[in-house]
């Protein structure tokens, strides 16, 4: 992207749009001339660019009309609605920040607009009487925000917890009865019934400040790993409960920050001392598309990624809360419930089990629950587009299922994806608990214009309920976990997955004035990690998995055909590169067998390894999955790769996957990401785990994840010579520099310790459901404000739409029939 040597950060676009046409004026006139000649059209910044380029024939004017104000601006603008004589431009000169502009394509001349005006601009290019019509629905969720501080800079995006802190120590501190607030959330913490920390006799500040005093100098004289049980009975005469500590060090040092708070509260205090109170024993987690299971799961259609993220957090969730417990001195046991939907015709896996064990865990289990409507009991899997007239009631199931397992509420809801969130939001606004949410991936900038071309696609994707649903739990969550930063704000080019739900529309359905901020501090990054114990390097020769090498041997060398892999590997000397994903459009493994089909150096370099789907399409019944399976196999024809591609259907045994990934490395090979757009990217993260160089999309999370030649390589999906020319280019490097595999190697495993690991994120969610939750306490009035606008978008938009998805009436069982 060009950067202007005359623009400032303080400049706005529309003051400065008259002096960037008057640098050149003709050019300009020509451009935007070139821009309205074809009529109504919605343009992106590469036809922008691409029109501005060819409107100038000279070279040297050309390069300076790009590297002056006109070229920033429009290398800066996403999309303009082109409505003639009218070009309106959304402008985005930093990740977060937009700005309208209006330009007269006749005139030049130019006004700033704010966003409606802009949507409206949009919107005539796809259903005008919507964008004429004054009564049109508006969403506006802005609206109903007024007292939550938000953040200024897009450095700061995705760090929420810190200013959270911030906010609410100046809150205390200025507050007319000071920390009271604190002294309430004390009074409320309890397990089933029984009081935590303090008991009425400590119900002001004072009497807590005093006592508190007291209790420490007591303390201070005891051997500092005393147990809490010695002296709990002469803290409980002075009003302190259980959960202070498990030794008399440890309740002196919470004491102490106590005292403190209580004092002068600073936000880091204030973080510490929230990060050990006894708040969270209890936690429910919403996944409820796919088949969630332990086994025999993953690759199947909709079931990536999402499971073994979250079976995976509940063990690091588990351990931390163990630990937690210990230290406060309580001997209670957590319970984690991940919620899911409950198959009848579970295709030979347990996900017809109601109750399962989470493996690796004391106190964990996965919770299933059919999808129901009011005629019977949903039978098979459906896409996860399709689930939406279910959701309303697995939310009120799965609360009465929670409350019967668990006994008592939960402390935490966290929501999975658009549908686990919605539920999540429902579930925990009747239940009055702390939500959070994960996405995953939002559908909606994996598709082009899908809100704008919402109509079109609808029949196949509903994303009238998707967006909807997903602006609800948006807007209903206490606190949003991400992944990388990319996927609120996306990178100087690119806009963020969040970030496209501040403004859009859906012309018919609704204008998004305000959707989301992403400058709210309810944002956060937690990145994953991978299971270390199953993803190590190819190098610790001593814990690889031996056992699994024969059939490693027959999966990737055996000459047959057969239902477990096709096309064979003629000149086993060769390195491979491997892919290993769903067989979903915007993967790309197809692109990347093209890629390598066409890329004669690549070919003779290395041999190509997919692990992705099945070989027959009748066997699936995912509309995209069918169409991938055919375009694989006309590709392996016409590009004749029998010989050089092996083609793996999906494999469902991680620890096998993780010695797959592993011989791949033992071959001096490489793992290939090339998703059309990836919102994170666990196999990355599981290929440079076992010391596989990478290469992987420029798009989306993996840009973060990889740094660009130094960790690993990113490639771009859209450019696919380009892409696989270097890919090439490194295995010719490695052939004449015998140290660059092992190098590259060794920089992708640093990379991952230092970012990308369970245990730190497990601590930084728990830190969040604990001060998320008391400041959804703190700011009660705009919670509830929000609650209602959202609970109004609910009843009023969202269950229409989800009527009108079509559930398939004839096959529905009667409960009787489950097994
Ligand atoms: N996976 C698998 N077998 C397959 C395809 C994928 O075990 O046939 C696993 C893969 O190892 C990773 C997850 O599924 O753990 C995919 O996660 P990712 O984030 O890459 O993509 P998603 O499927 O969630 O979009
Ligand atoms: C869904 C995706 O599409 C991936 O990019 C993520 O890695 C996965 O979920 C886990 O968050």
């Amino acid at each position: 992207m060009a950067s202007s040597p005359s623009f400032k950060r303080s400049d706005t676009i529309s003051g400065t749009m008259p002096e960037a046409l008057r640098q050149s004026r003709y050019h300009t006139k020509k451009c935007f001339a070139r821009f309205v000649e074809q009529g109504k059209r919605l343009m992106k910044r590469q036809h922008l660019m691409g029109e501005l380029e060819k409107s100038i024939e000279d070279k040297n004017e050309r390069s300076k009309v790009l590297d002056g104000l006109l070229g920033y601006i429009l290398s800066s603008t996403q999309e303009a609605a082109v409505v003639p004589p009218y070009v309106a431009l959304a402008v985005r000169p930093n990740p977060g920040y937009w700005e309208f502009v209006n330009v007269n394509a006749e005139d030049l001349s130019v006004d700033e607009i704010n966003v409606t005006d802009y949507l409206k601009f949009k919107e005539m290019i796809f259903d005008e009487n919507w964008a004429k019509d004054e009564n049109a629905l508006e969403i506006d969720f802005g609206a109903v925000d007024y007292t939550t501080p938000h953040l200024t800079l897009s450095s700061s995006i995705g760090n929420g917890m810190n200013y959270i802190s911030k906010f609410m120590s100046s809150r205390l501190i200025s507050s007319s009865d000071k920390a009271k607030p604190l002294v309430d959330y004390l009074l409320d913490l309890n397990h089933r019934g029984e009081n935590l920390m303090i008991n009425e006799s400590l119900s002001t500040v004072e009497k807590l400040q005093a006592a508190l005093i007291v209790a420490e100098a007591s303390i201070s004289e005891l051997p500092k790993d005393t147990p809490y049980q010695e002296f709990q009975h002469r803290f409980s005469e002075w009003g302190f409960e259980k959960g202070w500590g498990n030794t008399a060090q440890r309740v002196r040092e919470t004491m102490r920050t106590f005292s403190e708070v209580l004092q002068a509260p600073d936000p880091v205090q204030l973080e510490s001392l929230f990060s050990s109170l006894p708040n969270m024993f209890n936690i429910v987690i919403f996944s409820p598309h796919g088949y969630f299971g332990q086994e025999d799961v993953l690759g199947l259609p909709d079931t990536g990624g999402q499971v073994v993220y979250i079976l995976d957090q509940v063990r690091a969730l588990e351990e931390e809360l163990l630990l937690r417990i210990k230290q406060q001195g309580l001997s209670v046991k957590p319970q984690i419930f991940v919620i899911t939907r409950l198959i009848p015709e579970a295709q030979g896996t347990k996900c017809n089990l109601e109750v399962e064990p989470i493996v690796d865990t004391k106190h964990s289990h996965i919770l299933r629950i059919p999808f129901r409507t009011e005629k019977g009991i949903l039978p098979k899997w459906v896409s996860r587009f399709d689930v939406y007239p279910y959701l309303e009631r697995f939310a009120q199931d799965s609360a009465a299922k929670v409350l019967e397992h668990m006994e008592c509420k939960p402390d935490l809801i966290i929501g999975n994806y658009s549908d686990g969130n919605l539920v999540a939001s429902l579930m925990a606004a009747k239940l009055g608990v702390t939500q959070g949410t994960i996405a995953h991936a939002l559908e909606k900038t994996k598709y082009e214009d899908s809100d704008a071309k919402w109509k079109e696609l609808d029949p196949k994707y509903h994303f009238s309920c998707q967006f909807t649903a997903d602006l609800i739990a948006m807007n209903a969550a206490d606190f949003i976990i991400t992944s990388t930063y990319q996927e609120i704000a996306g990178s100087k080019e690119r806009p963020g997955q969040y970030e496209s739900h501040v403004a859009f529309t859906m012309p018919g359905l609704c204008r998004v004035v305000s959707g989301i901020n992403v400058f709210d501090p309810k944002f956060n990054i937690a990145a994953p990690g991978a299971d270390q114990a199953v993803y190590f390097p190819y190098t610790e020769k001593q814990s690889r998995l031996t056992k699994f090498q024969p059939e490693i041997e027959e999966l990737l060398y055996n000459k047959e055909d057969n239902s477990a892999h096709i096309g064979y590997l003629a000149d086993r000397t060769k390195p491979m590169i491997f892919s290993m994903a769903r067989l979903d459009t915007v993967k790309n493994i197809t692109g990347l067998t093209e890629w390598y089909g066409k890329n004669k150096r690549l070919r003779n370099l290395v041999n190509l390894v997919l692990v992705a789907g099945f070989f027959d399409p009748s066997k699936s019944n995912d509309r995209e999955e069918i169409a991938e399976i055919k375009k694989m196999h006309s590709l392996i024809d016409k590009y004749n790769l029998k010989g050089e591609i092996r083609w793996i259907a999906a494999q469902t045994d991680r620890y096998r996957n993780a010695e797959l990934y592993r011989c791949i490395a033992d071959s001096k090979g490489a793992f290939v990401q090339p998703a059309l757009y990836e919102a994170f990217g666990l196999t990355v993260i599981e290929a440079m785990n076992c010391g596989l160089p990478t290469f992987a999309t420029n798009k989306g999370g993996p840009a973060e994840i990889i740094v660009d030649g130094v960790s690993g390589f990113h490639i771009d999906p859209t450019n696919g010579d380009e892409s696989s020319n270097k890919i090439a280019d490194f295995f010719e490097k490695c052939n004449t520099d015998a140290g660059y595999w092992n190098k590259m190697s060794e920089t992708g495993l640093r990379r991952i310790y230092e970012c990308y690991t369970w245990k730190i994120y497990a601590k930084k969610l728990l830190n969040m459901g604990s001060i998320y939750g008391f400041w959804r306490q703190m700011n009660k009035e705009q919670k509830l404000a929000k609650q209602r606008y959202t609970e109004m978008f609910y009843n009023l938009q969202f269950r229409k739409l989800a009527k009108n998805v079509p559930v398939p009436k004839d096959e529905l069982l009667q409960p009787a029939a489950l097994p």
